[in-house]
């Protein structure tokens, strides 16, 4: 991709125009030196833009979790689809820490958004496929920025409820909703407690209002799950509503969707502008992080010596602490 013209690109966005955003987007997720400089300072106009219009809070960003086949995708196209019939601007964004595993972008999902994907207000990006997670993560924030210069009113972003990736997610977003389905008693033990403390709404996903006794399961896992949740969440002011869904048959999606606005609502602007804030701050050393991670790999020094501290470590001549020190040293040596 030759560099794009800044100027070119903003005037497309401000117009909603979506083959710029898409430009727009690829530029951001690029990882060329010569792209990234670009984007900065695309990405600091359209938010200098934002800025000067002060709806810098306006648009609404969800982050949607859940493992794999819960119904996540589902979900999104009943959602987007009543969001985009109320006149609203929708982007689709995913984080998918499979596709950092094998270097290929999975929303074969457009499938489960068939409506959404030709829907003239919706626009849908599969998760990057370079890197690592923090790559991903910062491709995607900067893609929601796009989006939310373009003049979107709801960015959702979807992502797989294993590893760290829901965590990464709800460090980007006002509103997490976690999707599950009816498990109780022992199962519900299979549900990690990391989750609870991050989300903001629960929804029990597969109440089919056709399938009574599934519906009815779906209650009682609510029921339980709610109770689980006072345990871990005690002393919060927000006591995360848990509900259930049919995404399928686009039954409680309404619900579910007001209880994001009843936490956006008991966030209020001033809450959201701290959370906004605190998760900017600590997307900046998640970043520091990530960059110092990946020049700790390709340090020459670091290479030079790699494999013989391996082998020393091994054969316990060389304690870790000695072995680290010994790294570190040349790391800054280089
Ligand atoms: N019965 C029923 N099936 C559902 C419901 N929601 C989703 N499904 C089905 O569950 C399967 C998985 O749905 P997806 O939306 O692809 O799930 P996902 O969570 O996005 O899955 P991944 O992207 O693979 O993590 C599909 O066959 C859906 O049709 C529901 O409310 N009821
Ligand atoms: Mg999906």
């Amino acid at each position: 991709m030759p560099g794009p013209d800044v100027q070119d690109l903003l005037d497309g966005i401000n117009d909603g125009k979506r083959a710029a955003v898409s430009r727009a987007i690829t530029l951001v997720e690029s990882t060329k030196p010569q792209h990234r400089e670009i984007a900065r300072e695309l990405l600091t106009k359209l938010s200098a833009a934002r800025g000067g219009a002060g709806d810098e809070h306006r648009t609404v960003r969800v982050g949607i979790s859940g493992v794999p086949g819960v119904g996540k995708s589902t979900f999104i196209e009943a959602l987007g689809s009543r969001l985009t019939a109320n006149g609203l601007k929708v982007g689709v964004l995913a984080v998918d820490p499979s596709s950092v595993r094998t270097g290929g972008s999975v929303l074969g999902d457009k499938t489960r958004m068939q409506r959404l994907a030709v829907d003239p207000n919706a626009f849908i990006r599969p998760s990057p496929s370079a890197g690592t997670l923090g790559g991903v993560a910062r491709a995607t924030v900067q893609a929601m920025s796009v989006l939310e210069g373009a003049g979107y009113d709801v960015v959702l972003v979807e992502t797989v409820g294993v590893g760290q990736s829901e965590v990464t997610v709800a460090g980007m977003v006002d509103t997490f909703l976690f999707l599950t389905i009816a498990r109780t008693g022992d199962q519900l033990q299979g549900i990690k407690k990391g989750i609870l403390e991050i989300s903001d709404v629960i929804a029990v996903n597969k109440a089919d209002p056709n399938d009574p006794h599934r519906a009815q399961e779906a209650r009682a896992a609510a029921r339980e799950l709610a109770g689980a949740l006072r345990l871990v969440r005690s002393r919060e002011e927000w006591a995360p509503p848990v509900i259930t869904a049919s995404a399928l048959h686009d039954d409680g999606v309404d619900s579910v969707w007001e209880q994001v606005m009843a936490h956006r609502a008991h966030l209020g602007e001033e809450g959201l502008r701290t959370k906004r804030a605190e998760q900017q701050l600590d997307f900046t050393w998640a970043l520091v992080r990530d960059e110092l991670d990946q020049r700790l790999k390709h340090s020459a020094g670091v290479k030079a010596i790699r494999d013989e501290v391996r082998a020393e470590v091994l054969s316990g001549e060389l304690p870790a602490t000695v072995a680290a020190d010994r790294i570190l040293a040349a790391y800054d040596n280089d």
